[in-house]
């Protein structure tokens, strides 16, 4: 980045005022990374700018409406990330229904030669599962999931040709009645914002399991955590959540979950590629060129 471009460093814990003014009034554009809120304040401290360029395929915390109303541009980065999040989805899935990491743990505590045999788990294979959104992460979720033998189910605003082996619900509570795991896959912001609602996860029964790979604000935290307490449902494997990383404490005490620390797109070879996106969005702009993956 620094030999490519003039880099005034902006964190994320930040303010736009941090910067000098005459600095402020010269940044035309934004390489953003992190889940922080950029609105319309810190984007009206910048007279100059024409991009931000996102570090993510999810851009739910950019107001996007201000930026466009400025004739400001925003990038993301798609495609690059798919097959590691859908991987990640799928491996949390996998590790919570057969308690892979605490049969791990039952190895190395010494249980397996004291106490003899870790209890029996769940199949994956055979079971429904629900996939709610199916752009292109949804779609690669649903790819993996075929090779694992379930029945894929899937909700979407209209039926689509990449789900035609699996079966179409327009409405997401008849989904999640319908399934035994619900793998959450729309993309973050005020559409989706609390989508999996008490009436989803109740839905969902005593029995099912609720994936969450998109973003913590599309589930209604406080009933999901109700219902997990509860078992009102059987568990969650979760990667993103609300106030991250200053998670509900709740979390930490339940027995149900599998947690993870917002990394379905941490992998070294994935990171190269969104920043190479990223430095080629940013290249594009200043070069007056076609920008390679605009947010439109
Ligand atoms: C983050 C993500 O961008 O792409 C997304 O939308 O949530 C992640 O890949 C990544 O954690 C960097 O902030």
């Amino acid at each position: 980045m620094n030999e490519l471009f003039t880099v005034h460093p902006f964190p994320a814990s930040g303010t736009p005022h941090d910067l000098e003014p005459a600095i402020r009034e010269q940044v035309k554009a934004f390489a953003f990374k992190g889940h922080s809120q950029l609105g319309a304040d810190i984007i009206d401290a910048f007279p100059a700018l024409g991009l931000i360029a996102n570090y993510g395929v999810g851009y739910d915390t950019i107001d996007v409406s201000h930026a466009y109303s400025k004739g400001i541009k925003v990038t993301n980065t798609p495609d690059v990330l798919t097959n590691d999040v859908a991987d990640l989805a799928v491996g949390m899935l996998l590790a919570f229904n057969r308690s892979i990491p605490g049969a791990h743990d039952w190895v190395q505590a010494g249980h397996w030669s004291q106490r003899g045999a870790y209890p029996l788990q769940r199949s994956l294979s055979g079971v429904s599962v629900g996939i709610a959104g199916l752009g292109r992460i949804g779609a690669a979720v649903g790819r993996r999931l075929q090779g694992f033998d379930t029945d894929v189910h899937y909700y979407s605003r209209s039926a689509k040709d990449e789900g035609r082996n699996w079966t179409f619900h327009s409405d997401l509570q008849h989904l999640a009645e319908a399934v035994d795991i619900l793998m959450v896959c729309v993309s973050g912001g005020p559409d989706t914002a609390g989508i999996i609602s008490s009436d989803v996860i109740e839905a969902l029964g005593a029995d099912g399991v609720l994936v969450n790979c998109a973003r913590g604000s599309t589930v209604d935290e406080a009933a999901l955590l109700d219902a997990l307490e509860n078992k009102r449902i059987r568990g969650a494997a979760l990667d993103v959540f609300d106030n991250e990383p200053r998670i509900d404490e709740r979390f930490m005490t339940l027995d149900n979950v599998l947690l993870q620390p917002h990394q379905s797109s941490g992998t070294i070879e994935t990171r190269q590629l969104m920043g190479q996106l990223q430095r080629d969005n940013l290249s594009a702009f200043f070069a007056g060129k076609p920008l390679p993956t605009e947010v439109t």
